[in-house]
């Protein structure tokens, strides 16, 4: 493993990457020009039940943070925005998409506000510093740009909260969610804020300083062990269930944030401005033409969705499924699908054409799927 990842210097490694060896990672993806650890247990489905009762450790290294300082920054942000970000306070998490001027969606990160003049946007895969520091050097902007030494670390499932209490203080259980605090650890000032991309509850560490990354794990897994921790990786069954969107999976520039799902994030009265306004009013004056959708379908495991499979409803195709699993839960499959204007009700009986000549029956339900 450790000789097929010396490819390049262009692929960085995370301060963890050690201990996520050493703790029989699976696989690796690329995000954001990094290694993305990927699997550990046997299977997705274990890795999914124990998500749900107990405690995993997730190197999201890659959710690079794009800091922005200066005098300009609130204006910088607010410029890449549909949401408005005017009303957000000191150590408040926003889940922010950013759009172009065609409102194509280019980064869904989440904003922590840092201080007046300082916000970081915790990133999804795509190259948002090049975007943002040639908008503020088109605009002449006073902002420093950076990419600052910062390794998130996710606590995630309904033990979280024990397993950081034990090391941080009760001050932790305090955090409510989407905000953060500072905690020290070995006497350097940490953010920790409860967020996380999974719905069982949890926290992100943004780990300042790469040196402290081994004592960071190895003191959370220490302590985690009565808890029954295990490292993981964000889990595929549980975040399609939970409606969590993969930026580069489930939506790209080709999609607005109306369309998605985004529309309690979107501020369109005119009383802020941004990139992407008046495309975006025009959408919603139009009305969008789809819409994202859970879709259950299937009585048993379907193969592997390798390549989009259609959905149709009375033989006509009104959307595809990307990327459908198990549930081992739900005892259907899962998937999330953008939907023809039409066809989207939800409740509607769909069919999913699986390419190996299958046609399985399914329905249209809310998302998150409870
Ligand atoms: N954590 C951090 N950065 C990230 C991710 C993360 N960057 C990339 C990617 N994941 C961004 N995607 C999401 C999607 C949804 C949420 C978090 C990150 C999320 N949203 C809340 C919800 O839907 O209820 C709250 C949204 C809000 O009110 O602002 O949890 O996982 N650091």
């Amino acid at each position: 493993m450790n000789d097929e990842m010396n490819m390049s210097r262009r692929i960085r490694k995370s301060p963890y990457n050690s201990r996520v060896l050493e703790a029989g990672v699976r696989g690796f993806t690329v995000s954001n020009h990094m290694f993305f650890p990927k699997a550990y247990q046997p299977s997705t489905e274990e890795a999914y039940w124990h998500l749900r009762e107990f405690v995993q450790v997730w190197d999201v290294s890659v959710q690079r943070q794009v800091r922005i300082q200066g005098v300009d920054a609130t204006a910088l942000v607010q410029w890449m925005t549909p949401r408005n970000i005017g009303s957000a306070k000191i150590g408040d998490c926003l889940y922010i998409p950013i759009i172009d001027q065609n409102a194509g969606i280019l980064n869904d990160p989440v904003l922590l506000k840092i201080s007046d003049n300082e916000y970081w946007l915790s990133i999804a895969d795509s190259d948002l510093l090049l975007y943002v520091l040639g908008l503020s050097l088109g605009r002449g902007l006073d902002v420093l740009i950076d990419e600052p030494d910062i390794s998130p670390l996710a606590i995630q499932g309904p033990k979280a909260e024990n397993v950081l209490a034990h090391i941080f203080g009760e001050k932790i259980r305090e955090i409510s969610f989407f905000k953060f605090g500072w905690f020290e650890f070995l006497g350097k000032k940490q953010l920790i804020a409860r967020s996380g991309f999974s719905r069982q509850g949890g926290f992100e560490v943004y780990l300042d300083g790469g040196e402290y990354g081994i004592a960071l794990w190895d003191r959370i897994m220490e302590v985690g062990k009565k808890y029954n921790i295990t490292p993981g990786s964000p889990n595929f069954i549980e975040r399609i269930e939970g409606g969590l969107l993969s930026y580069g999976n489930e939506m790209t520039r080709q999609n607005n944030p109306l369309e998605v799902g985004f529309r309690k994030y979107c501020t369109l009265d005119g009383t802020i401005d941004f990139i992407g306004l008046e495309a975006l009013q025009k959408i919603d004056r139009d009305g969008v033409t789809r819409e994202m959708r859970g879709v259950l379908f299937g009585e048993s495991r379907a193969p592997l969705c390798s390549d989009p499979w259609p959905i149709t409803v009375a033989g006509k195709t009104v959307g595809q499924i990307t990327s459908g699993i198990w549930s081992p839960r739900l005892k259907k499959n899962v998937g999330l699908s953008l939907i023809e204007r039409g066809s989207w009700d939800i409740g509607q009986k769909i069919y999913v054409n699986t390419l190996d000549g299958q046609s399985l029956e399914g329905i249209l339900v809310n998302l998150p799927m409870n």
